[in-house]
Protein backbone atom coordinates (compact mmCIF):
# COMPACT_ATOMS: atom_id res chain seq x y z
CA UNK A 1 0.00 0.00 0.00
CA UNK A 2 1.28 3.16 -1.08
CA UNK A 3 2.30 5.43 1.60
CA UNK A 4 2.12 9.62 1.67
CA UNK A 5 5.61 11.11 1.65
CA UNK A 6 6.06 12.69 5.04
CA UNK A 7 6.04 16.58 4.73
CA UNK A 8 8.98 18.13 4.95
CA UNK A 9 10.27 19.86 7.89
CA UNK A 10 8.97 23.45 7.92
CA UNK A 11 12.48 25.40 7.26
CA UNK A 12 11.75 27.67 10.25
CA UNK A 13 12.23 24.69 12.40
CA UNK A 14 15.37 23.52 10.78
CA UNK A 15 18.07 25.80 13.08
CA UNK A 16 17.23 27.24 16.21
CA UNK A 17 20.24 29.99 16.11
CA UNK A 18 18.76 31.01 12.76
CA UNK A 19 15.14 30.91 13.53
CA UNK A 20 15.89 33.02 16.62
CA UNK A 21 18.16 36.07 14.48
CA UNK A 22 15.24 35.76 12.24
CA UNK A 23 12.56 36.38 15.48
CA UNK A 24 14.42 39.05 16.60
CA UNK A 25 14.94 41.20 13.16
CA UNK A 26 11.15 40.25 11.98
CA UNK A 27 10.38 42.12 15.69
CA UNK A 28 12.71 45.20 14.70
CA UNK A 29 12.04 45.66 11.02
CA UNK A 30 8.23 44.39 11.40
CA UNK A 31 7.55 42.53 8.25
CA UNK A 32 3.88 42.27 6.99
CA UNK A 33 5.24 38.73 6.34
CA UNK A 34 7.70 36.41 6.64
CA UNK A 35 8.92 34.49 3.68
CA UNK A 36 11.66 31.43 4.02
CA UNK A 37 13.24 30.40 1.00
CA UNK A 38 13.10 26.90 0.03
CA UNK A 39 15.36 27.00 -2.81
CA UNK A 40 13.13 25.42 -6.27
CA UNK A 41 12.78 26.06 -9.53
CA UNK A 42 9.34 26.58 -8.96
CA UNK A 43 9.94 29.16 -6.44
CA UNK A 44 12.15 31.35 -8.22
CA UNK A 45 9.50 31.23 -11.37
CA UNK A 46 6.55 32.62 -8.52
CA UNK A 47 8.96 35.05 -7.07
CA UNK A 48 9.26 36.47 -10.43
CA UNK A 49 5.81 36.18 -11.42
CA UNK A 50 4.99 38.40 -8.59
CA UNK A 51 7.28 40.77 -9.63
CA UNK A 52 6.13 41.08 -12.85
CA UNK A 53 2.72 41.61 -11.25
CA UNK A 54 3.92 44.45 -9.51
CA UNK A 55 5.57 45.55 -12.16
CA UNK A 56 8.84 45.95 -11.30
CA UNK A 57 10.02 43.26 -13.80
CA UNK A 58 9.57 43.18 -17.31
CA UNK A 59 9.22 39.84 -19.53
CA UNK A 60 11.17 40.25 -22.20
CA UNK A 61 10.51 38.77 -26.05
CA UNK A 62 9.71 35.33 -25.39
CA UNK A 63 10.42 34.03 -28.56
CA UNK A 64 14.11 35.05 -28.83
CA UNK A 65 14.76 35.51 -24.75
CA UNK A 66 12.76 33.40 -23.00
CA UNK A 67 12.79 33.33 -19.41
CA UNK A 68 14.44 36.67 -19.34
CA UNK A 69 13.65 39.57 -17.37
CA UNK A 70 14.24 43.17 -17.15
CA UNK A 71 14.98 44.84 -13.70
CA UNK A 72 15.54 48.78 -13.96
CA UNK A 73 16.74 49.92 -10.27
CA UNK A 74 16.81 53.49 -9.01
CA UNK A 75 18.82 55.92 -10.96
CA UNK A 76 20.68 56.99 -8.32
CA UNK A 77 21.46 53.23 -6.59
CA UNK A 78 23.45 51.88 -10.03
CA UNK A 79 26.73 50.58 -8.21
CA UNK A 80 29.01 49.75 -5.54
CA UNK A 81 29.05 52.54 -2.99
CA UNK A 82 32.89 52.11 -1.71
CA UNK A 83 32.55 55.32 0.48
CA UNK A 84 29.30 53.82 2.31
CA UNK A 85 31.09 51.11 2.97
CA UNK A 86 32.75 49.91 6.56
CA UNK A 87 34.62 47.74 8.14
CA UNK A 88 33.66 47.39 11.83
CA UNK A 89 36.34 45.37 14.05
CA UNK A 90 36.97 47.18 17.86
CA UNK A 91 40.48 48.39 16.79
CA UNK A 92 40.64 50.88 13.99
CA UNK A 93 44.17 49.23 12.76
CA UNK A 94 42.68 45.87 12.37
CA UNK A 95 40.54 47.46 9.66
CA UNK A 96 43.82 49.16 8.10
CA UNK A 97 44.23 52.62 5.98
CA UNK A 98 42.63 51.00 2.84
CA UNK A 99 39.30 50.74 4.58
CA UNK A 100 36.56 52.80 5.95
CA UNK A 101 35.95 52.27 9.59
CA UNK A 102 33.09 52.37 12.70
CA UNK A 103 33.33 51.73 16.10
CA UNK A 104 31.50 48.49 15.99
CA UNK A 105 28.83 49.37 19.07
CA UNK A 106 28.18 53.07 17.69
CA UNK A 107 27.44 51.16 13.52
CA UNK A 108 25.50 48.71 14.93
CA UNK A 109 23.47 51.48 17.50
CA UNK A 110 23.35 53.85 13.62
CA UNK A 111 21.97 50.62 11.46
CA UNK A 112 19.05 49.89 14.33
CA UNK A 113 17.59 52.80 13.92
CA UNK A 114 17.38 52.68 10.19
CA UNK A 115 16.06 49.17 10.20
CA UNK A 116 13.62 50.15 13.22
CA UNK A 117 10.24 49.33 10.83
CA UNK A 118 11.97 49.46 7.73
CA UNK A 119 10.21 46.12 6.18
CA UNK A 120 6.64 47.70 7.50
CA UNK A 121 4.23 46.59 4.27
CA UNK A 122 6.99 44.46 2.76
CA UNK A 123 7.54 40.41 2.80
CA UNK A 124 10.73 39.56 4.82
CA UNK A 125 12.62 37.00 2.63
CA UNK A 126 15.08 34.54 4.45
CA UNK A 127 17.30 32.95 2.37
CA UNK A 128 19.92 30.46 3.94
CA UNK A 129 22.90 30.07 1.17
CA UNK A 130 26.14 27.98 1.11
CA UNK A 131 29.37 29.49 -0.84
CA UNK A 132 30.75 26.75 -2.71
CA UNK A 133 29.31 23.33 -3.48
CA UNK A 134 27.06 22.38 -0.96
CA UNK A 135 29.69 18.81 -0.18
CA UNK A 136 32.66 20.74 0.22
CA UNK A 137 34.38 21.36 2.94
CA UNK A 138 35.92 24.39 1.42
CA UNK A 139 32.77 26.15 1.46
CA UNK A 140 30.66 28.30 3.75
CA UNK A 141 27.33 29.01 4.52
CA UNK A 142 25.45 32.16 5.33
CA UNK A 143 21.75 33.53 6.12
CA UNK A 144 20.53 36.70 3.86
CA UNK A 145 17.38 38.46 5.46
CA UNK A 146 16.28 40.84 2.36
CA UNK A 147 12.91 42.84 2.09
CA UNK A 148 14.04 42.93 -1.59
CA UNK A 149 12.51 40.06 -3.71
CA UNK A 150 15.08 41.29 -6.59
CA UNK A 151 17.57 40.54 -4.51
CA UNK A 152 16.50 37.46 -3.10
CA UNK A 153 15.61 35.83 -6.73
CA UNK A 154 19.63 37.16 -8.03
CA UNK A 155 20.75 35.18 -4.63
CA UNK A 156 18.65 32.19 -5.34
CA UNK A 157 20.56 32.41 -8.95
CA UNK A 158 24.26 33.24 -7.36
CA UNK A 159 24.55 30.83 -4.97
CA UNK A 160 23.54 27.15 -3.83
CA UNK A 161 20.52 28.32 -1.89
CA UNK A 162 17.46 27.56 0.46
CA UNK A 163 16.77 24.55 2.26
CA UNK A 164 20.06 22.16 1.69
CA UNK A 165 21.58 25.32 2.52
CA UNK A 166 19.86 25.60 5.85
CA UNK A 167 20.47 21.78 6.47
CA UNK A 168 24.12 22.10 6.14
CA UNK A 169 23.97 25.74 8.59
CA UNK A 170 21.67 22.87 11.22
CA UNK A 171 24.51 20.66 11.41
CA UNK A 172 27.57 23.19 11.77
CA UNK A 173 27.78 25.99 14.24
CA UNK A 174 28.57 28.94 12.30
CA UNK A 175 26.72 30.92 9.70
CA UNK A 176 27.17 34.76 8.25
CA UNK A 177 24.54 36.72 9.36
CA UNK A 178 23.65 39.33 6.49
CA UNK A 179 20.62 41.78 6.81
CA UNK A 180 19.57 43.95 4.08
CA UNK A 181 16.44 47.09 3.66
CA UNK A 182 16.21 48.62 0.95
CA UNK A 183 14.85 51.50 3.01
CA UNK A 184 13.49 54.28 0.56
CA UNK A 185 16.85 54.09 -1.39
CA UNK A 186 18.39 57.67 -0.14
CA UNK A 187 21.77 57.68 -0.73
CA UNK A 188 22.21 59.89 2.59
CA UNK A 189 20.66 56.58 4.77
CA UNK A 190 22.91 53.69 2.43
CA UNK A 191 25.38 51.82 4.56
CA UNK A 192 27.24 48.99 4.04
CA UNK A 193 28.58 47.81 6.89
CA UNK A 194 30.58 44.58 7.82
CA UNK A 195 31.13 43.41 11.89
CA UNK A 196 34.05 40.61 10.68
CA UNK A 197 34.45 40.14 13.99
CA UNK A 198 31.49 39.20 14.33
CA UNK A 199 30.62 37.56 11.07
CA UNK A 200 27.62 39.87 10.31
CA UNK A 201 26.72 42.03 7.89
CA UNK A 202 24.34 44.89 7.62
CA UNK A 203 23.40 47.00 4.56
CA UNK A 204 20.40 49.47 4.31
CA UNK A 205 19.30 51.82 1.15
CA UNK A 206 20.19 50.22 -2.00
CA UNK A 207 19.00 47.14 -3.96
CA UNK A 208 22.00 46.65 -6.52
CA UNK A 209 24.59 44.11 -7.13
CA UNK A 210 27.37 44.00 -4.55
CA UNK A 211 25.91 46.87 -2.13
CA UNK A 212 22.80 44.22 -1.83
CA UNK A 213 23.45 40.36 -3.02
CA UNK A 214 25.26 39.88 0.49
CA UNK A 215 26.40 36.57 0.20
CA UNK A 216 28.91 38.15 -2.86
CA UNK A 217 31.15 40.86 -1.99
CA UNK A 218 30.21 41.55 1.12
CA UNK A 219 30.49 37.61 2.67
CA UNK A 220 32.55 36.00 0.04
CA UNK A 221 35.63 38.44 -0.13
CA UNK A 222 35.26 41.29 2.77
CA UNK A 223 33.83 38.85 5.88
CA UNK A 224 35.91 35.04 4.21
CA UNK A 225 39.43 36.81 3.48
CA UNK A 226 38.87 37.70 7.57
CA UNK A 227 37.80 34.17 8.13
CA UNK A 228 40.57 33.16 5.85
CA UNK A 229 43.16 34.46 7.80
CA UNK A 230 42.07 33.02 10.81
CA UNK A 231 41.91 29.46 9.17
CA UNK A 232 44.78 29.77 7.26
CA UNK A 233 43.30 30.21 3.04
CA UNK A 234 42.74 33.22 0.64
CA UNK A 235 39.63 34.58 -0.05
CA UNK A 236 40.30 36.36 -4.00
CA UNK A 237 38.69 38.51 -6.52
CA UNK A 238 39.77 36.44 -9.06
CA UNK A 239 38.24 34.16 -11.77
CA UNK A 240 39.10 30.65 -12.08
CA UNK A 241 40.05 28.75 -15.62
CA UNK A 242 40.86 25.23 -16.85
CA UNK A 243 43.47 25.23 -20.10
CA UNK A 244 43.39 22.21 -22.13
CA UNK A 245 46.11 21.96 -24.00
CA UNK A 246 46.23 20.29 -27.57
CA UNK A 247 48.03 17.44 -25.62
CA UNK A 248 44.78 17.00 -23.77
CA UNK A 249 46.22 18.30 -20.48
CA UNK A 250 44.78 20.67 -18.45
CA UNK A 251 45.88 23.26 -16.07
CA UNK A 252 44.07 26.01 -14.12
CA UNK A 253 44.93 29.39 -13.23
CA UNK A 254 43.20 32.01 -11.36
CA UNK A 255 43.15 35.48 -12.47
CA UNK A 256 42.70 39.45 -10.11
CA UNK A 257 41.33 42.04 -12.14
CA UNK A 258 39.45 44.77 -10.53
CA UNK A 259 35.63 45.29 -11.26
CA UNK A 260 34.74 45.46 -15.38
CA UNK A 261 38.23 44.81 -16.20
CA UNK A 262 37.08 41.52 -18.38
CA UNK A 263 37.26 38.60 -15.38
CA UNK A 264 34.49 37.35 -16.97
CA UNK A 265 35.50 37.10 -20.68
CA UNK A 266 38.86 35.30 -19.84
CA UNK A 267 37.36 32.96 -17.39
CA UNK A 268 35.14 32.11 -21.05
CA UNK A 269 38.10 32.48 -23.34
CA UNK A 270 37.24 31.21 -27.16
CA UNK A 271 40.77 29.80 -27.84
CA UNK A 272 41.74 32.09 -31.19
CA UNK A 273 41.56 29.79 -34.63
CA UNK A 274 45.56 29.66 -35.27
CA UNK A 275 45.81 28.02 -31.91
CA UNK A 276 43.61 24.54 -32.94
CA UNK A 277 43.09 21.71 -30.11
CA UNK A 278 42.99 24.53 -26.69
CA UNK A 279 40.01 24.55 -24.69
CA UNK A 280 39.16 27.03 -22.25
CA UNK A 281 36.53 26.08 -19.18
CA UNK A 282 35.32 27.90 -16.67
CA UNK A 283 35.41 27.51 -13.15
CA UNK A 284 34.33 31.13 -11.60
CA UNK A 285 34.27 34.54 -12.95
CA UNK A 286 34.70 36.71 -9.63
CA UNK A 287 35.53 34.61 -6.76
CA UNK A 288 38.40 32.05 -5.39
CA UNK A 289 38.87 30.86 -2.51
CA UNK A 290 42.26 29.19 -2.26
CA UNK A 291 43.15 26.63 0.29
CA UNK A 292 47.14 25.02 0.85
CA UNK A 293 46.42 21.05 0.06
CA UNK A 294 47.79 18.53 1.58
CA UNK A 295 50.30 18.18 -1.43
CA UNK A 296 51.89 21.20 -1.12
CA UNK A 297 49.72 22.80 -3.96
CA UNK A 298 46.85 25.78 -3.77
CA UNK A 299 43.31 24.27 -4.38
CA UNK A 300 40.46 26.54 -5.85
CA UNK A 301 36.66 26.92 -5.66
CA UNK A 302 34.20 28.90 -6.60
CA UNK A 303 32.01 29.96 -4.05
CA UNK A 304 28.96 31.33 -6.52
CA UNK A 305 26.88 29.54 -8.64
CA UNK A 306 26.23 32.25 -11.55
CA UNK A 307 27.43 35.16 -13.20
CA UNK A 308 26.50 38.62 -12.28
CA UNK A 309 28.40 40.01 -15.31
CA UNK A 310 28.92 43.82 -17.25
CA UNK A 311 27.05 43.58 -20.39
CA UNK A 312 28.38 46.77 -22.28
CA UNK A 313 30.98 45.84 -25.26
CA UNK A 314 29.42 41.53 -24.98
CA UNK A 315 28.80 40.29 -28.16
CA UNK A 316 29.52 37.59 -30.21
CA UNK A 317 32.34 38.41 -31.19
CA UNK A 318 34.15 39.38 -27.57
CA UNK A 319 32.74 37.14 -25.84
CA UNK A 320 30.73 34.05 -27.67
CA UNK A 321 30.03 32.02 -24.63
CA UNK A 322 27.98 35.30 -22.70
CA UNK A 323 26.09 35.80 -25.58
CA UNK A 324 24.53 32.64 -25.93
CA UNK A 325 24.51 31.94 -22.40
CA UNK A 326 22.13 35.41 -21.67
CA UNK A 327 19.52 34.24 -24.29
CA UNK A 328 17.30 32.81 -21.86
CA UNK A 329 16.47 32.11 -18.48
CA UNK A 330 18.72 35.71 -17.26
CA UNK A 331 18.19 38.65 -15.38
CA UNK A 332 18.81 41.79 -16.78
CA UNK A 333 19.84 44.72 -15.05
CA UNK A 334 19.61 48.38 -16.47
CA UNK A 335 19.75 47.36 -20.23
CA UNK A 336 18.33 49.40 -22.73
CA UNK A 337 14.86 47.99 -24.62
CA UNK A 338 14.56 47.42 -28.28
CA UNK A 339 11.23 48.38 -29.88
CA UNK A 340 10.57 44.50 -30.04
CA UNK A 341 11.27 44.17 -25.93
CA UNK A 342 14.75 42.92 -26.75
CA UNK A 343 17.57 44.29 -24.04
CA UNK A 344 20.31 45.98 -25.96
CA UNK A 345 23.24 48.00 -24.38
CA UNK A 346 26.42 49.96 -26.46
CA UNK A 347 28.67 46.87 -28.32
CA UNK A 348 25.80 45.09 -29.90
CA UNK A 349 26.69 45.16 -33.38
CA UNK A 350 22.63 45.02 -34.37
CA UNK A 351 19.06 46.20 -33.34
CA UNK A 352 18.52 49.89 -31.87
CA UNK A 353 17.63 50.93 -28.48
CA UNK A 354 13.82 52.51 -28.18
CA UNK A 355 13.91 53.04 -24.56
CA UNK A 356 16.93 53.42 -22.31
CA UNK A 357 17.97 52.15 -19.13
CA UNK A 358 15.71 54.63 -17.04
CA UNK A 359 12.45 53.41 -19.43
CA UNK A 360 12.30 56.57 -21.15
CA UNK A 361 12.12 56.77 -24.76
CA UNK A 362 16.13 56.85 -26.04
CA UNK A 363 17.92 60.01 -26.52
CA UNK A 364 21.63 60.29 -28.13
CA UNK A 365 21.75 63.70 -25.90
CA UNK A 366 21.08 62.10 -22.74
CA UNK A 367 23.56 59.33 -22.92
CA UNK A 368 24.25 55.74 -23.34
CA UNK A 369 21.04 53.65 -24.17
CA UNK A 370 22.57 50.68 -21.20
CA UNK A 371 23.89 52.03 -18.13
CA UNK A 372 27.54 51.47 -18.07
CA UNK A 373 27.29 49.28 -15.43
CA UNK A 374 24.42 47.28 -16.55
CA UNK A 375 24.26 43.62 -15.82
CA UNK A 376 23.30 40.20 -16.37
CA UNK A 377 22.76 37.38 -13.40
CA UNK A 378 22.47 34.06 -14.49
CA UNK A 379 23.07 30.33 -13.76
CA UNK A 380 27.05 29.03 -14.05
CA UNK A 381 25.18 26.12 -15.60
CA UNK A 382 23.91 27.73 -18.39
CA UNK A 383 27.74 28.54 -19.85
CA UNK A 384 28.17 26.21 -22.53
CA UNK A 385 31.91 26.06 -21.33
CA UNK A 386 31.19 25.25 -17.37
CA UNK A 387 34.35 22.90 -16.13
CA UNK A 388 33.36 19.86 -15.23
CA UNK A 389 35.29 20.09 -12.18
CA UNK A 390 34.05 23.54 -11.33
CA UNK A 391 32.11 21.60 -8.79
CA UNK A 392 34.42 19.54 -7.08
CA UNK A 393 34.49 19.37 -3.52
CA UNK A 394 38.22 19.77 -3.13
CA UNK A 395 38.11 22.20 -5.70
CA UNK A 396 41.20 22.65 -8.95
CA UNK A 397 44.90 22.87 -8.51
CA UNK A 398 45.99 26.32 -8.98
CA UNK A 399 49.18 26.49 -11.61
CA UNK A 400 49.57 30.45 -11.90
CA UNK A 401 47.84 33.04 -10.53
CA UNK A 402 47.74 36.38 -12.66
CA UNK A 403 47.34 40.14 -11.49
CA UNK A 404 46.41 42.84 -13.71
CA UNK A 405 44.80 45.86 -14.13
CA UNK A 406 44.10 48.53 -16.84
CA UNK A 407 46.70 51.02 -17.60
CA UNK A 408 47.49 52.45 -20.06
CA UNK A 409 51.04 52.69 -20.41
CA UNK A 410 54.09 51.58 -17.46
CA UNK A 411 52.89 47.85 -17.12
CA UNK A 412 54.04 45.81 -19.87
CA UNK A 413 51.55 43.24 -21.88
CA UNK A 414 52.63 40.62 -19.43
CA UNK A 415 56.02 39.82 -17.00
CA UNK A 416 56.54 37.14 -14.35
CA UNK A 417 57.83 37.75 -10.46
CA UNK A 418 60.89 36.13 -9.52
CA UNK A 419 59.51 33.63 -6.44
CA UNK A 420 56.40 34.11 -4.49
CA UNK A 421 57.35 37.07 -2.06
CA UNK A 422 58.37 39.28 -5.13
CA UNK A 423 54.58 38.36 -6.30
CA UNK A 424 52.77 39.43 -3.81
CA UNK A 425 54.43 42.64 -4.20
CA UNK A 426 53.85 42.70 -8.08
CA UNK A 427 50.18 41.83 -6.56
CA UNK A 428 50.43 44.74 -3.68
CA UNK A 429 51.34 47.08 -6.72
CA UNK A 430 48.43 46.46 -8.86
CA UNK A 431 47.29 49.81 -9.94
CA UNK A 432 43.91 50.25 -12.21
CA UNK A 433 41.89 52.71 -14.10
CA UNK A 434 38.50 53.00 -12.48
CA UNK A 435 35.41 51.69 -13.74
CA UNK A 436 31.55 51.88 -13.79
CA UNK A 437 31.54 48.89 -11.32
CA UNK A 438 31.67 51.29 -8.44
CA UNK A 439 30.30 54.90 -7.62
CA UNK A 440 32.49 58.27 -8.39
CA UNK A 441 35.01 59.44 -11.36
CA UNK A 442 35.43 56.63 -14.03
CA UNK A 443 39.09 56.41 -15.61
CA UNK A 444 41.34 57.56 -12.81
CA UNK A 445 44.39 55.52 -11.92
CA UNK A 446 44.39 53.84 -8.31
CA UNK A 447 45.93 51.97 -6.30
CA UNK A 448 43.69 48.64 -5.99
CA UNK A 449 46.35 45.56 -4.27
CA UNK A 450 45.19 42.33 -5.94
CA UNK A 451 42.09 43.65 -7.22
CA UNK A 452 40.72 44.07 -3.11
CA UNK A 453 40.93 47.65 -2.16
CA UNK A 454 37.54 47.62 -2.42
CA UNK A 455 36.92 44.30 -0.82
CA UNK A 456 39.42 43.03 1.78
CA UNK A 457 37.99 42.94 4.89
CA UNK A 458 41.26 43.80 7.24
CA UNK A 459 44.48 45.62 6.75
CA UNK A 460 46.44 45.36 4.15
CA UNK A 461 49.57 44.72 5.93
CA UNK A 462 48.23 42.15 7.56
CA UNK A 463 46.35 40.46 4.59
CA UNK A 464 50.10 40.71 2.94
CA UNK A 465 51.82 39.22 5.79
CA UNK A 466 48.95 36.43 5.36
CA UNK A 467 49.93 35.87 1.46
CA UNK A 468 53.80 35.64 2.35
CA UNK A 469 52.64 33.20 4.73
CA UNK A 470 50.37 30.95 2.72
CA UNK A 471 53.27 30.83 0.14
CA UNK A 472 55.77 29.71 3.02
CA UNK A 473 53.64 26.65 3.43
CA UNK A 474 53.29 25.77 0.14
CA UNK A 475 56.02 23.10 -1.47
CA UNK A 476 54.42 23.38 -4.74
CA UNK A 477 53.44 27.35 -4.88
CA UNK A 478 52.08 28.39 -8.20
CA UNK A 479 53.75 31.22 -10.39
CA UNK A 480 52.90 34.35 -9.88
CA UNK A 481 52.25 36.91 -12.61
CA UNK A 482 51.19 40.84 -13.83
CA UNK A 483 49.34 41.26 -16.82
CA UNK A 484 48.09 44.33 -18.67
CA UNK A 485 45.60 43.82 -21.69
CA UNK A 486 44.86 47.41 -21.77
CA UNK A 487 48.43 48.99 -23.09
CA UNK A 488 48.09 51.94 -25.37
CA UNK A 489 50.02 53.67 -28.26
CA UNK A 490 50.40 57.72 -27.57
CA UNK A 491 47.90 57.79 -29.89
CA UNK A 492 45.48 55.86 -27.24
CA UNK A 493 44.73 52.80 -29.38
CA UNK A 494 45.09 49.55 -27.36
CA UNK A 495 48.64 47.73 -28.29
CA UNK A 496 46.73 44.28 -27.66
CA UNK A 497 44.08 42.68 -29.31
CA UNK A 498 42.88 41.11 -25.90
CA UNK A 499 40.40 38.59 -25.22
CA UNK A 500 40.48 35.26 -27.62
CA UNK A 501 44.07 36.41 -28.34
CA UNK A 502 44.95 36.08 -24.51
CA UNK A 503 45.51 32.88 -24.61
CA UNK A 504 48.57 33.05 -26.02
CA UNK A 505 50.41 35.07 -23.00
CA UNK A 506 48.62 32.34 -21.06
CA UNK A 507 50.11 29.68 -22.99
CA UNK A 508 53.80 31.09 -22.44
CA UNK A 509 52.74 31.33 -18.69
CA UNK A 510 51.87 27.42 -18.73
CA UNK A 511 55.16 26.85 -20.44
CA UNK A 512 57.10 28.61 -17.67
CA UNK A 513 54.90 26.37 -14.93
CA UNK A 514 56.51 23.37 -16.63
CA UNK A 515 60.04 24.95 -17.39
CA UNK A 516 59.71 25.45 -21.12
CA UNK A 517 59.67 28.75 -22.04
CA UNK A 518 62.49 31.40 -21.90
CA UNK A 519 62.29 34.63 -20.12
CA UNK A 520 64.86 37.29 -19.70
CA UNK A 521 65.13 39.46 -16.51
CA UNK A 522 63.67 42.87 -16.60
CA UNK A 523 64.62 44.46 -13.28
CA UNK A 524 60.80 44.59 -12.67
CA UNK A 525 60.48 40.86 -13.08
CA UNK A 526 61.18 38.29 -16.05
CA UNK A 527 59.57 38.66 -19.54
CA UNK A 528 59.23 36.42 -22.73
CA UNK A 529 61.15 38.18 -25.58
CA UNK A 530 58.51 38.79 -28.99
CA UNK A 531 59.79 35.39 -29.85
CA UNK A 532 58.62 33.57 -26.76
CA UNK A 533 55.04 34.16 -27.04
CA UNK A 534 52.98 32.54 -30.10
CA UNK A 535 52.51 34.85 -32.47
CA UNK A 536 50.93 32.74 -35.54
CA UNK A 537 48.16 34.58 -37.35
CA UNK A 538 48.23 37.64 -34.73
CA UNK A 539 47.13 40.74 -36.20
CA UNK A 540 50.29 42.50 -34.02
CA UNK A 541 53.42 44.62 -35.81
CA UNK A 542 57.03 43.82 -34.39
CA UNK A 543 56.98 47.27 -33.31
CA UNK A 544 53.79 46.96 -31.31
CA UNK A 545 54.95 44.07 -29.92
CA UNK A 546 58.16 45.40 -28.67
CA UNK A 547 56.08 48.02 -27.23
CA UNK A 548 53.70 45.90 -25.36
CA UNK A 549 57.11 43.98 -23.59
CA UNK A 550 59.26 47.43 -23.15
CA UNK A 551 59.71 48.19 -19.70
CA UNK A 552 60.41 52.36 -19.52
CA UNK A 553 63.03 52.67 -16.79
CA UNK A 554 62.23 56.25 -16.10
CA UNK A 555 58.65 55.44 -15.88
CA UNK A 556 59.41 52.41 -13.61
CA UNK A 557 61.52 54.14 -11.12
CA UNK A 558 58.89 56.79 -10.70
CA UNK A 559 56.21 54.07 -10.31
CA UNK A 560 58.77 52.45 -7.48
CA UNK A 561 58.96 56.43 -5.42
CA UNK A 562 54.97 55.82 -5.71
CA UNK A 563 54.51 52.64 -4.79
CA UNK A 564 57.21 52.95 -1.74
CA UNK A 565 55.08 56.09 -0.72
CA UNK A 566 52.02 54.25 -0.67
CA UNK A 567 52.99 51.12 0.93
CA UNK A 568 54.61 53.77 3.49
CA UNK A 569 50.73 54.56 4.06
CA UNK A 570 50.86 51.28 5.96
CA UNK A 571 53.25 52.33 8.49
CA UNK A 572 55.18 49.84 11.11
CA UNK A 573 52.61 46.82 10.12
CA UNK A 574 53.79 46.16 6.34
CA UNK A 575 55.93 42.91 6.75
CA UNK A 576 60.00 43.63 6.39
CA UNK A 577 59.83 41.31 3.10
CA UNK A 578 57.54 43.92 0.97
CA UNK A 579 60.17 46.35 1.37
CA UNK A 580 62.89 43.92 0.56
CA UNK A 581 61.31 42.62 -2.46
CA UNK A 582 60.79 46.62 -3.42
CA UNK A 583 64.32 47.69 -2.62
CA UNK A 584 65.37 44.62 -4.68
CA UNK A 585 63.13 45.41 -7.49
CA UNK A 586 64.53 49.11 -7.59
CA UNK A 587 67.94 48.30 -7.19
CA UNK A 588 67.51 45.76 -10.38
CA UNK A 589 66.01 48.61 -12.03
CA UNK A 590 69.24 50.94 -11.88
CA UNK A 591 70.33 48.19 -13.68
CA UNK A 592 69.11 47.68 -16.57
CA UNK A 593 70.64 49.26 -19.66
CA UNK A 594 68.47 48.83 -22.12
CA UNK A 595 64.92 47.65 -23.16
CA UNK A 596 65.19 44.06 -22.34
CA UNK A 597 62.09 43.28 -25.38
CA UNK A 598 65.07 44.68 -27.95
CA UNK A 599 67.85 43.19 -26.35
CA UNK A 600 68.08 39.60 -27.43
O1 LIG B 1 28.05 44.78 -8.00
S1 LIG B 1 29.20 43.89 -7.79
O2 LIG B 1 30.05 44.44 -6.76
O3 LIG B 1 28.76 42.58 -7.39
C1 LIG B 1 30.05 43.71 -9.23
C2 LIG B 1 31.44 44.20 -9.18
O4 LIG B 1 31.65 45.39 -8.96
O5 LIG B 1 32.36 43.39 -9.37
MN1 LIG C 1 34.02 41.58 -9.08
Amino acid sequence: MATASPLPMPLARLSRPVADWVDAVRALTQPAEVYWCEGTEAEREELTARLVRSGELTRLDPVQFPGCHLYRSHPADVARVEQLTYICTRSKDDAGPNNNWMEPQAAHAKMRELFRASMRGRTLYVIPYCMGPLDSPLARCGVEITDSAYVAINMLIMTRAGRPALERIALEDTFVRGLHSTGELDPQRRFIMHFPEELSIESFGSGYGGNALLGKKCHALRIASWQAREEGWLAEHMLIVGLQNPKGETHYVAAAFPSACGKTNLAMLIPPESMPGWKVFTVGDDIAWLHPGADGRLWAINPEAGYFGVLPGTNRESNRNAYDMIRRDTLFTNTALTADNRPWWEGLPAGTPHTDWQGRPFDPARGPAAHPNSRFTVSARRNPCYSPHAEDPQGVPISAILFGGRRREVAPLVYEARDWSHGVLVGASVASETTAAADGQVGVVRRDPMAMQPFCGYNFADYWRHWLAVGAKLARPPRLFHVNWFRRDPQGRFLWPGFGENLRVLAWMLDRCAGKAHAIDGGIGLLPRPKDLNTAGLRVSPEELRALLSVDRELWQKEVAELRAYLRGFGERLPAQMWAELEKTAAALGGVQESPATGE
